[in-house]
């Protein structure tokens, strides 16, 4: 029987992926935990508080709970670790190194570990970039990714750790708030939108960048944990793709809805960030091997989010 432990569950991604994987499993199977117990952390059936730089708790909540499965969400992501590089390497590289650990001891079935398009940097081809290309990141994070998506393969190949991945692009929701990302914009811009005020966005108008709707991004994590392990044939980390868009074009969707809605644009230090990553990425790989499709385009997700917001 499948028991699932999720790291980092509060945050942005966990927080939704936490209730879909409950709605699978059953709520007694997915035991959510993060850093620390918060307002967010209470719609979950299952909490526990754990820090996953503390190896022993975590050996000790996968024994006590017997689980099977790990979810590792937790991750200082590429806005914040450009002010702290030495916390984000640490945190990024140490947690996730814990986890493959006790999922190479304790012989764990599967674990997730998501992986961004902050691996790819300045001389990577940005259009339709491929799954296997040149990787330069020259964010902290995008470098913790691709060192990351290098121990997961390494775990996979020498000790047969069925450790699974996904390059996500931004990944936009309404339900919980993003946490420190360069794609962040694209979240904020539609709370103001709702509220009836302007938005100054801090990257340029003109800034492509692939990104992502929350349902798809929980239905491409769910589907490639559920996949037969031998159609996983990429052990580092998947190219996933759903739409590519820039500022203006997103202010101009939520405009065919609230047609006073205002934008100006501010760039600041995450322009550069944006400006070293691709604007779409191809992702035959992943619809190949486990059939991924995405649902949503600018448009149908620019008016779910507004209705929801409602
Ligand atoms: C970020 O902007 O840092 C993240 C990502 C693309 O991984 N949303």
């Amino acid at each position: 029987m499948d028991k699932i432990l999720i790291i980092g569950a509060g945050g942005q991604l966990g927080a939704e992926l936490t209730l879909a994987l409950a709605k699978v499993y059953g709520d007694e199977h997915v035991i959510a935990t993060d850093i620390k117990n918060g307002d967010h952390t209470a719609a979950f059936a299952r909490f526990e508080v754990l820090d996953v730089m503390d190896a022993e708790r975590l050996a000790a909540l996968v024994d006590e709970n017997k689980i099977t499965q790990i979810y590792h969400l937790a991750a200082i992501l590429s806005a914040t670790g450009e002010k702290n590089p030495k916390l984000a390497w640490k945190l990024n590289m140490d947690g996730l190194i814990n986890v493959l650990d006790v999922a190479k001891e304790k012989q764990l079935d599967k674990i997730f570990w998501p992986s961004s398009i902050a691996v790819f940097g300045p001389t990577t081809p940005a259009d339709l970039t491929p799954q296997h290309t040149i990787m330069d990141p020259n964010t902290i994070y995008g470098i913790s990714k691709l060192a990351g998506e290098r121990w997961c393969e390494y775990y996979f190949q020498k000790y047969n750790v069925d450790v699974r991945s996904l390059r996500y692009p931004g990944l936009i929701g309404y339900k919980s708030p993003p946490g420190g990302g360069t794609t962040d914009y694209a979240v904020d811009i539609f709370f103001k939108a709702r509220t009836g005020d302007a938005y100054t966005c801090f990257l340029n108008k003109d800034s492509y960048l692939p990104m992502m709707y929350m349902p798809d991004a929980i239905r491409a994590t769910i589907d490639l944990m559920e996949a037969e392990k031998s159609h996983i044939k990429v052990r580092s980390s998947y190219n996933v793709s759903a739409m590519s868009f820039s500022p203006e074009e997103i202010a101009s969707a939520i405009q065919q809805i609230i047609p006073t809605f205002k934008i100006t644009y501010e760039p600041d230090f995450r322009q550069a960030i944006a400006d070293s990553w691709p604007n779409a990425i191809d992702d035959q790989e992943a619809k190949r091997d486990w059939g991924w499709r995405p649902q949503y385009n600018l448009d149908s997700m620019t008016a779910d989010i507004l209705h929801h917001l409602k």
